[in-house]
């Protein structure tokens, strides 16, 4: 073996990853993991944000000799640019898995509704009411109709701002109108993205960042959201559910099919396939004891918040899935599915199906998944994953035993009703134990795994970390997915890991000390939480007084940077565990670390290590904490029976 090819121990934390890291040396099969090895030097121009290769005069690279491009492009520019189109890549991605789910709902509205239905109609009239729209004259079909025609003019509006800013507390509209970063149509602030970026348009740094906050808010104010909420209608909104997580959730004498990427819509069929009696009997038939269907990334998170599929692994896990030689099939759809799966599944008798119209892997079966015959195509495909079982090579087969139990299901109307009852749903019981200090703060912990660090380190050690220090921990995509292998998803770890505060809050509750939100869009129920804490009073106006930090521990995506941005944007400060690739201009640097707190009141941080990323996360909520004046802990303490008494006299 090389000697620069790290031992398996060292590129992941979870045992199942482990082993079946080891697994893919053995049977020589390449793998992410590896493949970094092979990139080690990465490109210096490219980390740093200076090489441009937006004309064809270029490509041009910033260097001491050279400090402006052919163009007269200097350093800032160029970073500032690549940045935007980042943030334009994460807010086009999650704003087109939005619009897509606005178009079935919009098909259902007219009644094609081929085996999907409005599953959540008290989800559908809060929602159209957060909007206007009364739907008391109106049938369940034509609110839906309506709503769908609402939320597509969000991303085809010219002039107009977004309906769905109003969602933002008032005081931060009002500061979004100020600096004039309200975005108007979804579209169109995407297009104009790549328009201002383009040879010889706009060119002043600040300017362009701007547009990449505005671009963001369109993003977690605009498709995410409504991607969001738009799930809740279609596939019911997320109640507490028990499931469970790691590559050990494979069977070994069950038809293993996986669904992966971030699309809900066909999984959704294929969970209802999954249980026909037929489909069954089809797999009994086949030799093997039944299918198990689980997920990777945040497809995964998707049906596992509804039904309770269990989660087979984060991003870096999907080649290992395949490698245990145990998965019949693996559905990819869109975003972060590597291009490198055929590959691997090439080592073994796995078929990978691609179902996205806009997406198409060389080595994967095209299988263009219609919502027309939705129910028809996830029957289909339950076949021949079970046909496929045959081919299943039991001297390949290596399923790593590991598997944790979780809850969750954490909408933010789950966490009202859990907090409050059905009668009092409220976040009163959540702002109260903030004010007292049993819970000093809240985190939401969000994004990726990078094979540039170990898988799950950072994250794990974060989130205990935090918990510890009685900080509640918000996590949607794989950083979820990290803390439910790490068994911090049951209401057990509270008992075990959390601070005596937090403990208290989550025993008298019955919910764990981590939540489990949901996938990469669900990042607008981190935003729609923060948005309930102020709104439910004495914690401050606007999201920028609330002792809330956002952190990116392993990011990778080009959507991480969009969330990231629209967390600052809406005034919640975010720790980045790897840098943006901006240090190649200290201004473009200096504008977002430090000038962007004046302008949002919240800025970046990047950290990367968990100690110094917790130390930073307590600061800065122990300075939010101070500037309401919630920090009265020394003066209670003084209070001894003395002083009780005399009170009492
Ligand atoms: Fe992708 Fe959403 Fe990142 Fe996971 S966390 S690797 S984006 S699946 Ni969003
Ligand atoms: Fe070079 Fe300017 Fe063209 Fe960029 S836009 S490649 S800096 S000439």
């Amino acid at each position: 073996m090389d000697k620069n090819i790290k031992i398996a121990a060292d590129r992941a934390c979870d045992p199942a990853s482990v082993e079946a890291i080891r697994k893919a040396e053995n049977d020589c099969v390449d793998i992410s993991f590896f493949r970094m090895d092979l990139q080690k030097n990465q490109c210096a121009f490219g980390t740093k944000g200076i090489c441009c290769r937006i004309c064809h005069m270029g490509p041009c690279r910033i260097t001491a000799k050279s400090p402006v491009g052919v163009c007269g492009a200097n350093a800032d520019t160029i970073v500032a640019r690549n940045f935007l189109r980042e943030v334009a890549g994460g807010a086009a991605s999650h704003s087109d898995h939005g619009r897509h789910l606005v178009l079935l709902l919009q098909k259902i509205g007219q009644g094609r509704q081929n085996g999907y239905t409005i599953k959540d109609e008290a989800a559908l009239s809060r929602i159209a009411g957060a909007y206007g729209l009364d739907g008391r004259n109106m049938t369940v079909l034509e609110l839906a109709l309506r709503l769908a025609e609402l939320l597509i003019a969000e991303f085809t509006s010219q002039e107009d701002k977004l309906k769905t800013l109003k969602l933002a507390p008032r005081q931060r509209q009002g500061l979004w109108q100020k600096r004039d970063v309200e975005p108007a149509g979804i579209d169109r602030m995407i297009v104009e993205s790549l328009h201002r970026t383009t040879m010889g348009v706009d060119h002043d740094y600040r300017h362009i960042l701007m547009h990449a906050f505005r671009l963001a808010i369109t993003d977690g104010w605009g498709g995410s959201r409504i991607a969001s909420m738009v799930s809740d209608i279609l596939f019911g909104t997320p109640t507490p559910v028990r499931s469970v997580a790691n590559l050990g959730i494979l069977g070994e004498k069950t038809v293993n099919v996986l669904v992966h990427g971030h699309d809900p819509a066909l999984s959704e069929m294929l969970a209802a396939a999954s249980l026909d009696p037929a489909i069954k009997d089809y797999a009994k038939q086949a030799g093997a004891a039944g299918i198990t269907l689980a997920g990777i990334c945040c497809t995964a998170n998707e049906i596992m918040m509804r039904h309770g599929i269990p989660l087979a692994g984060n991003f870096l896990q999907q080649e290992l899935a395949i490698v245990t030689g145990a998965v019949e099939m693996m559905l990819i759809d869109v975003q972060c599915c590597m291009p490198g799966l055929p590959d691997v599944a090439q080592n073994y008798h796995t078929e990978i199906v691609a179902t996205s119209g806009i997406a198409q892997t060389i080595g994967a079966t095209p299988e263009k998944f219609s919502i027309d015959h939705a129910y028809e195509t996830a029957q289909n495909l339950l076949k021949r994953a079970i046909d496929n079982y045959r081919n299943r090579d039991p001297k390949k087969v290596a399923i790593p035993q590991y598997t944790k139990p979780l809850v969750a299901g954490f909408s933010v109307e789950s966490i009202k009703y859990m907090l409050g009852g059905t009668f009092r749903a409220s976040f009163r019981p959540l702002n109260d134990a903030i004010m007292q200090g049993r819970i000093r703060g809240v985190a939401g912990i969000v994004g990726c795994n990078n094979p540039k660090s170990q898988l799950d380190y950072y994250i794990n050690t974060l989130t205990r970390e935090l918990i510890k220090e009685n900080i509640l921990v918000l996590k949607t995509g794989c950083a979820a997915i990290a803390s439910a292998k790490d068994g911090n998803l049951m209401p057990e770890a509270a008992l075990e890991f959390a601070g005596s505060g937090l403990r208290e809050v989550c025993e008298a509750v019955g919910m764990p000390p981590v939540l489990h939100m949901g996938s990469c869009v669900d990042n607008s129920r981190l935003l729609e939480a923060a948005t309930e804490i102020c709104a439910e009073g004495g914690l401050g106006e606007d999201l920028a007084d609330l002792p809330v930090v956002g952190v990116a521990p392993e990011w990778m995506s080009e959507k991480a940077v969009a969330i990231a941005c629209y967390f600052v944007a809406s005034g919640i400060d975010v720790i980045l565990g790897n840098p943006f690739y901006i240090a190649g201009s200290e201004k473009v640097s200096r504008f977002l670390h430090e000038e962007a707190r004046s302008l949002f009141g919240a800025s970046f941080h990047a950290h990367d290590n968990p100690a110094d990323a917790a130390q930073k996360i307590l600061t800065i909520i122990e300075e939010r904490r101070e500037k309401l004046g919630i920090n009265r802990k020394a003066e209670r303490k003084l209070m001894d029976m003395k002083d009780r008494r005399e009170l009492h006299v």
